[in-house]
């Protein structure tokens, strides 16, 4: 293998210091295989095909990745996280030791991006959205382990007073069309931080990994993937509501049939995918089409459409967080459009500036030869 010093040797071009290459590092630690992953800028997309054998759980390994800026390099002996702010009577600063001696339960819960399906806004209803092009892959499910968020505000003697929690990452600071926006950081109402909110420092069994939140990070089932803050520095309690850019100017429904300063996006809407890649190629005769359903309350049924027009019942596999199911299908030559709906999925999206909640049916195209 040549390498990338010889490549730009043999092109006659001058030669950066390695230290200057390593600036241009990507954003995102881990390995991102193009057989697993769609990269998009600072994020990458799971490719539904590379879950086909796959158990209900996603590893590291194929896991999407959603960053802001890039994965921060965090040290577990000087990490902290802080409790504090008006809501709570006994402010709190924890090691991740700390942390790691306290009762702990695990749970499995899908993490989703509020815009996974964005591009089928343009694709299948021709209109126009700001933000990455994600197909379905931006969502993935996990075993979490860590203390659940109520465990610590109880320690911080939160108030009943408190209204909002605020959790803060570590990474850089978010600078867009030259504005600094500051450390990402979304406001959660403390009746959800004190229900099923974990704060997670083990993902599938092993510590979590640097680019999903290392060394602990907030898991808040159902809801939409900017609540689980990745890289957690600090939990403000405040007997006062909270705002950032990211419950303000992001992540709220705006558009014509939207109020003028829009609707906050929370819990998600139900979503199903194939486990094939779009434009698959498959051999003609018996197959067995795959595939996964999710939504915040789980799913009761799902349905498969190989011609537009019939429906039939798909088989469930398992369920969990997601339900993983299959349906058999008699392949003919040709162009196909393969369509799922899990319950009362509809046809189409209700459509918002932002792209996000894109929870319509999606047209899947297939080749059969
Ligand atoms: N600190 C921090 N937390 C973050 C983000 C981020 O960029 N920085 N991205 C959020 C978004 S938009 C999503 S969808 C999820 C993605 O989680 P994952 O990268 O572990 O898949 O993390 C959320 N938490
Ligand atoms: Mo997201």
């Amino acid at each position: 293998m040549i390498s990338r010093r010889g490549v730009l040797l043999a092109a006659g071009l001058s030669v950066l210091p390695s230290r200057a290459v390593a600036v241009a590092a990507p954003s995102i630690v881990k390995p991102l295989p193009a057989t697993d992953f769609i990269v998009h800028g600072t994020n990458a997309e799971t490719r539904w095909e590379a879950l086909r054998d796959v158990g209900s759980l996603v590893p590291v390994s194929k896991f999407f990745v959603r960053n802001h800026t890039s994965t921060p390099a965090l040290s577990a002996a000087s990490w902290r996280l802080r409790i504090f702010g008006s809501g709570v009577a006994r402010p709190l600063t924890l090691s991740l030791s700390d942390l790691r001696a306290l009762p702990s339960c695990s749970v499995e819960a899908v993490i989703e991006c509020a815009g996974n399906g964005r591009s089928f806004f343009s694709s299948q209803q021709g209109q126009t959205v700001s933000g990455t092009p994600w197909k379905l892959g931006a969502v993935g499910n996990a075993r979490w382990r860590g203390v659940p968020l109520g465990v610590l505000l109880r320690l911080a003697g939160v108030r009943r007073s408190a209204v909002d929690v605020l959790p803060v990452g570590l990474d850089d600071e978010f600078v867009t069309g030259g504005v600094n926006l500051g450390r990402v950081r979304r406001p959660l109402p403390v009746s959800k931080a004190l229900d099923d909110v974990l704060v997670a420092y083990e993902m599938n069994g092993s510590e979590l990994p640097p680019d999903h939140g290392f060394p602990a990070r907030l898991v808040v089932p159902g809801w939409v993937g900017i609540a689980s803050i990745k890289w957690l520095g600090s939990l403000e309690v405040s007997t006062s509501a909270m705002h950032s850019p990211w419950d303000t100017q992001y992540y709220r429904l705006l558009g014509p049939t939207y109020p003028a300063d829009g609707s906050l996006v929370t819990t998600q809407v139900a979503k199903s995918a194939f486990e094939l890649g779009f434009g698959a190629t498959v051999p003609a005769g018996r197959q067995v089409l795959t595939g996964r359903s999710w939504a915040p309350g789980g799913v009761r049924r799902v349905s498969v459409s190989t011609d537009g027009r019939t429906w039939r019942r798909a088989t469930p596999v398992s369920r969990g967080a997601w339900t993983r199911w299959q349906v058999p299908w008699q392949a003919t030559p040709g162009a196909h459009v393969l369509r799922v709906r899990a319950d009362d999925q509809p046809d189409e999206s209700p459509y918002n500036t932002q792209g996000y909640l894109f929870g319509a049916v999606v047209k899947h195209p297939v080749t059969v030869v």
